[in-house]
């Protein structure tokens, strides 16, 4: 059976089928579905990450582990959904304009799923307005936002700045992420909270809900 560190290793090196077998197979053996997260296919990621900005992976490679990464987060995704929860709110999440990466954003958005939250995914590249007008139909409590790129964290406050504009911003929570994100920027954009990761992600929403 691969190990833990071996499942990293073939996230780096981008194989999806060796990743899915050896994601399927630690899950056959009892692994806790979070553990593989975030001790094997995490580790990986972030690994390609370091590489990627020494220079000594390209984005073509970069793209290959982000969707091994994927397939094994769908595998373990599967084992921790199916029980019937009672709904704890209404999340709208999406990752904001000009920003494609989803990795983190679908990893917080299936805890939260399986925390009891309905969650309503707009996806990436998710434009201000969007956001407002899912928060409107759906009557969301909460709207999380994630952002990966310095140059695309600044497209949270324009979200914040439309809920202010449309008289929406004391009828709805805003709760930020990604990796370049801080608490600092949170308090500096007005948003209600910020989470350094999925587990944070779900106790912030707990308190603001
Ligand atoms: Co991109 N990329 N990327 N990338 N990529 C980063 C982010 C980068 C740090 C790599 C590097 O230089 N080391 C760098 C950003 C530099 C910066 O702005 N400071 C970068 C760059 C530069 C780029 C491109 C510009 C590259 C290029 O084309 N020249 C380009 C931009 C495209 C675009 O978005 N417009 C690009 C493209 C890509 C791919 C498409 C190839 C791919 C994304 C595939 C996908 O997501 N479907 C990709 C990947 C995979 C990465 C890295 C390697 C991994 C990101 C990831 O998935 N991490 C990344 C380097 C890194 O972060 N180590 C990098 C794992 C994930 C579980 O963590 O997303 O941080 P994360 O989520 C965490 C927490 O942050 C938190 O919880 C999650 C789980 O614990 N969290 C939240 C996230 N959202 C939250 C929301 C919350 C709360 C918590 O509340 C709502």
């Amino acid at each position: 059976m691969a190990s833990l560190k071996e499942l990293a290793d073939l996230v780096i090196s981008g194989d999806i089928e060796k990743v899915e077998a050896a994601t399927q197979q630690l899950l056959d053996a009892g692994e806790d579905a979070m553990k593989v997260i975030n001790e094997g296919l995490i580790p990986g990621i972030n690994e390609v990450g370091d590489r990627f900005k020494e220079g000594e992976m390209f984005v073509p490679e970069m793209m290959m582990s982000a969707q091994a990464m994927k397939a094994g987060v769908e595998l373990a995704k599967e084992k921790l959904g199916g029980a019937e929860i009672p709904t704890a709110g209404r999340v709208i999440m999406g990752t904001v304009a000009g920003d494609l990466h989803d990795i983190g954003k679908n990893l917080v958005a299936m805890m939260l799923e399986s925390s009891g939250f309905n969650v309503v995914d707009l996806g990436v590249d998710v434009e201000a307005d969007k956001f407002i007008a899912a928060v409107k139909e759906h009557n969301a409590q909460v709207i999380g936002m994630s952002a990966l790129l310095t140059t695309t964290m600044p497209a949270m406050k324009e979200v914040i700045d439309e809920l202010e504009e449309g008289g929406l911003r004391d009828s709805v929570k805003v709760m930020i992420g990604g990796a370049p994100v801080t608490q600092d920027y949170a308090d500096e954009i007005g948003a209600d909270g910020y989470a350094a990761d999925a587990g944070n992600a779900i106790d912030l929403c707990k308190q603001l809900v």
